[in-house]
């Protein structure tokens, strides 16, 4: 017996196979869970739906966080095929470009708009609409960064995202606890990603990690994995409103 037989969810978030989402998938299905998964459009569509087959899915849908309407099919469908469901994995983010290029304080008002709508607001919007069919005792983890609580260069407006994104953790939890629903967060150090790719000077925040963290490493895609297992699994049944960081130390580590 796995630490997730029996149990049931969805993941958003994988791109490919280099994803934080992918690692995280991988834990689960390897702790025992029955996943579903989503991919942003159809180009996409042709790596995740592979990727989500190695894994046993049978459930694999399109979902636009942007976009309500595919967002309700998505949880609609899955009551349809299972039920009631267990955890919800939000591993999403996005900002233009040319917002993480420039100085902060030139960020436009639909740039800002854009990476509070698709990395803050998406995990509110989310959470509504799984609410009617998560059991009680379900858990939804999220994905944030040490830039939403320090001002990491070239971060941003993805910082600011992220410090609403966490806030927005601690109100869910706040709200849902009764309901026996726990909401947290995994802040996870930087990890190359397609995301990351965005971020410019990103292979000087990897070198200053390697060299500060109290891990003296990188955290992998499996620690952020293992990480998460922990928070949706009943060996978290008592943590909620958490930001958890999985990032080798370097959090807390002067230098
Ligand atoms: O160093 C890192 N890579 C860290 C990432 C450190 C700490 C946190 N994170 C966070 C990210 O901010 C994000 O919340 O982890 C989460 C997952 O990011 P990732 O694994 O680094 O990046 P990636 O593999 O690119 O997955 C993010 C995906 C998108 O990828 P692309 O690259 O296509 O933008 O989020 C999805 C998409 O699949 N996404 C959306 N999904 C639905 N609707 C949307 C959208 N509108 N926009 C992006």
């Amino acid at each position: 017996m796995g630490l997730m037989t029996g149990k049931k969810g969805i993941i958003f978030g994988v791109a490919n196979d280099k994803s934080i989402a992918w690692g995280i998938a991988q834990q689960l299905r390897e702790a025992g869970a029955e996943l579903a998964f989503t991919y942003l459009n159809e180009a996409l569509e042709k790596r995740v739906r592979p990727l989500a087959e190695s894994l046993d899915a049978k459930i694999i849908l399109p979902c636009d966080v942007q976009n309500e309407e595919e967002m309700v099919a998505v949880f609609s469908e899955l009551e349809k095929q299972w039920g009631k469901i267990d955890f919800v994995v939000h591993a999403i983010a996005f900002a233009n470009r040319e917002d993480l290029k420039h100085p902060f304080s030139q960020t436009s008002r639909e740039g800002f708009r854009i990476a509070l709508d698709i990395s803050a607001y998406s995990l509110v919007s989310m959470t509504r609409c799984a609410l009617p069919v998560l059991k009680p005792g379900g858990s939804i983890v999220t994905l944030t960064y040490l830039g939403s609580v320090r001002a990491v260069p070239q971060y941003n407006v993805m910082g600011v995202a992220k410090a609403a994104l966490e806030s927005s953790v601690r109100y869910l939890a706040a709200e849902l606890g009764e309901s026996g629903i726990r909401v947290n967060a995994v802040s996870a150090g930087p990890i190359k990603t397609l995301a990351a790719s965005g971020i410019a000077s990103f292979k000087e925040k990897l070198r200053v990690a390697e060299e500060r963290a109290p891990l003296k490493r990188l955290v992998t895609q499996d620690d952020v994995g293992k990480a998460t297992l922990y928070l949706l699994s009943d060996l978290a049944t008592g943590v909620t409103g958490e930001i958890h960081y999985v990032d080798g130390g370097f959090n807390f580590a002067a230098g």
